[in-house]
C-alpha cells in the first residue's frame, strides 16, 4: 500500500519535472525568436512614438505624399521619405517648417501638441495633413 502511494507520488514529480522542461524550452524558443529583429512597420502605419510619410510619384499627376492624412499620438516622431524622380519638400508654413528641396531627402519632425497640421510641397503644390491625437 505505502509504496504503491511512493510510486504514484515520484510518477507526478517526473510529470511535473517534464512539463517544466518543457516550458523552458518554449521559453528559450521564444526568446530565441524575440532575438531576430522585427520587421519595420509599412510606410504610414504608426506606432506609438513613430510614422513615416513616403513622398512618391514619377510623374506631375501623380505626385503625393503616401500617406495624405496621416494619424500620430502625441509626441511622435514622423518621418519623410524621398521616392520620387523629381525635387520635393515639406513645407509647413503655419509652423515655419521647411525641408531641403532635393530628390533624395529624408525630414523629420516631432509633434508634441494634439492637432491638424496642413503641409504642402512648396514646387508642386501637393497637400498633406497630420492630425495628432492624445
Ligand atoms: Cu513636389
Amino acid at each position: 500500500m505505502r509504496k504503491a502511494r511512493l510510486a504514484r507520488a515520484s510518477l507526478c514529480a517526473a510529470v511535473v519535472a517534464a512539463a517544466s522542461l518543457w516550458a523552458l524550452f518554449g521559453a528559450m524558443q521564444t526568446s530565441a525568436q524575440s532575438a531576430y529583429p522585427t520587421p519595420a512597420p509599412p510606410a504610414g502605419s504608426p506606432t506609438a512614438n513613430a510614422a513615416s510619410v513616403v513622398i512618391t510619384g514619377m510623374t506631375t499627376s501623380d505626385y503625393s505624399f503616401q500617406p495624405r492624412t496621416l494619424k500620430v499620438k502625441a509626441g511622435a516622431r514622423v518621418t519623410w521619405a524621398w521616392q520620387s524622380n523629381a525635387p520635393h519638400n515639406v513645407t509647413f508654413s503655419k509652423l515655419g517648417k521647411q525641408s531641403m528641396t532635393g530628390q533624395s531627402e529624408t525630414f523629420k519632425l516631432r509633434f508634441k501638441h494634439t492637432g491638424i497640421f496642413h503641409y504642402f510641397c512648396s514646387v508642386h503644390g501637393f497637400t498633406g495633413k497630420i492630425v495628432v491625437h492624445k
